[in-house]
């Protein structure tokens, strides 16, 4: 059974509430379905999240890279080749979004060939995770409002809260906001994209050092060398890489150099293949994963879903699984759930998802 065809169709579906945050901000979902037919007519689908401010990418540039370099590439390969289709694709550097994306629709299509759940084709370790829910910027009722309202609908108990401005009291005010509004039973991290500087990052730990924060990611840039360490040294929490860490590669220089103590995996970015490779090299080393989320649409989430749960050592956190939430629609026959806290994996064959074909003929942008 072989590649038969790669098609990238652009999409857009407004988010009923922008993500806003330090390196950037999400009004549409202008993202890329990938679809891979197989020679015996199977589909495999995946979605790609273009973010400039931390891969370069845009709808434009994937559905090129797509078109123009990766189809051309493994169009005709065994499906089942996919160290043969990671080497063809790897001749480009950069596009990992556009990369997973095929990766995934890849093991999408597999999964559909031989009626097996994709979670269980890469360990089948759990059947749910619990959720973590994303919290924009805004000003501190607004984002205590918002985690609130989240913990009441759908039972999420854990935060990912999004800081990295200045000055640092304003996003130290909202984070103590939300100890204060939710309790001490909720888990509250956070998340600086890069937005501090590792001086100003070093006051907010001081000013929070009693608020029970569970970790903190990217607070400074991993850039600047020797002032990251020097953070990470006095992190009296797990210090997440996250866009300074997507590649294998990165993340033993990272981790190795002392940068970061932690990593997140996000499926957007290395798919299923590299995503299983990074999950394996930090328990070899030692070193805790999450699961992170780019801002995903339901595909995406349902991907990292998938993958999430099929490890031991990805599953032990909370997963960051609930941007579909904010979305005013989506591509899917069948929504994602999110049930006390938890979703359950799609028991489907594949990822477990189907496209609405009518709602994909509606937020297509290319006809
Ligand atoms: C995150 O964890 O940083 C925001 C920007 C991005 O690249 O991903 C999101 C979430
Ligand atoms: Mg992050």
């Amino acid at each position: 059974m072989r590649i038969e065809s790669v098609e990238a169709i652009p999409f857009s579906i407004p988010f009923a509430k922008p993500v806003r945050f330090a390196s950037g901000q999400v009004e549409v979902a202008d993202h890329v379905l990938v679809r891979v037919r197989t020679s015996d007519g199977v589909v495999g689908v995946a979605e790609a999240p273009p973010r400039p401010y931390t891969y370069g990418e845009t709808q434009a540039s994937i559905v090129a890279a797509i078109e123009g370099l990766f189809a051309p590439a493994v169009v005709g390969l065994p499906l089942l080749s996919r160290e043969q289709v990671r080497a063809r694709v790897g001749r480009t550097v950069g596009n990992p979004t556009a990369k997973a994306a095929l990766d995934m629709a890849l093991w999408d299509a597999w999964g559909k060939t031989c009626g097996q759940p994709v979670h269980e084709l890469l360990g089948g370790f759990t059947d749910s995770l619990a959720v973590s829910h994303m919290v924009g910027f805004d000003d501190p009722a607004a984002m205590v409002a918002e985690a609130e309202r989240v913990r009441d609908t759908y039972g999420i108990t854990s935060f990912k809260v999004k800081v990295g401005r200045r000055p640092v009291h304003a996003d130290v005010a909202v984070v103590r906001a939300l100890r204060a509004g939710l309790g001490e039973d909720v888990e509250l991290y956070l998340d600086g994209n890069r937005g501090w500087t590792a001086t100003e990052a070093a006051q907010a730990l001081r000013l929070l050092d009693d608020v029970g924060l569970s970790r903190v990611e990217e607070l400074d840039p991993a850039d600047d060398v020797l002032a990251r360490r020097w953070l990470v040294q006095r992190c009296p929490v797990p210090y997440v890489a996250d866009e300074s860490a997507p590649t294998a590669a990165d993340v033993t220089r990272e981790v190795l150099g002392g940068s970061a103590t932690m990593v997140s995996i996000k499926t957007a970015r290395t798919g299923f293949t590299d995503s299983t490779q990074v999950a394996g090299l930090c328990e070899g080393l030692g070193v805790p994963v999450a699961v992170g989320n780019q801002v995903d649409g339901s595909i995406g989430s349902a991907c990292a879903l998938a993958f999430g749960a099929s490890r031991r050592s990805t599953s032990l956190l909370s997963a960051e699984l609930s941007n579909w939430l904010d979305l005013a629609d989506d591509l899917l026959t069948e929504p994602l759930v999110i049930v006390d806290g938890r979703m359950a994996v799609r028991s489907g064959p594949g990822t477990g998802i189907e496209v609405d074909e009518d709602k994909l003929t509606r937020y297509r942008t290319d006809r």
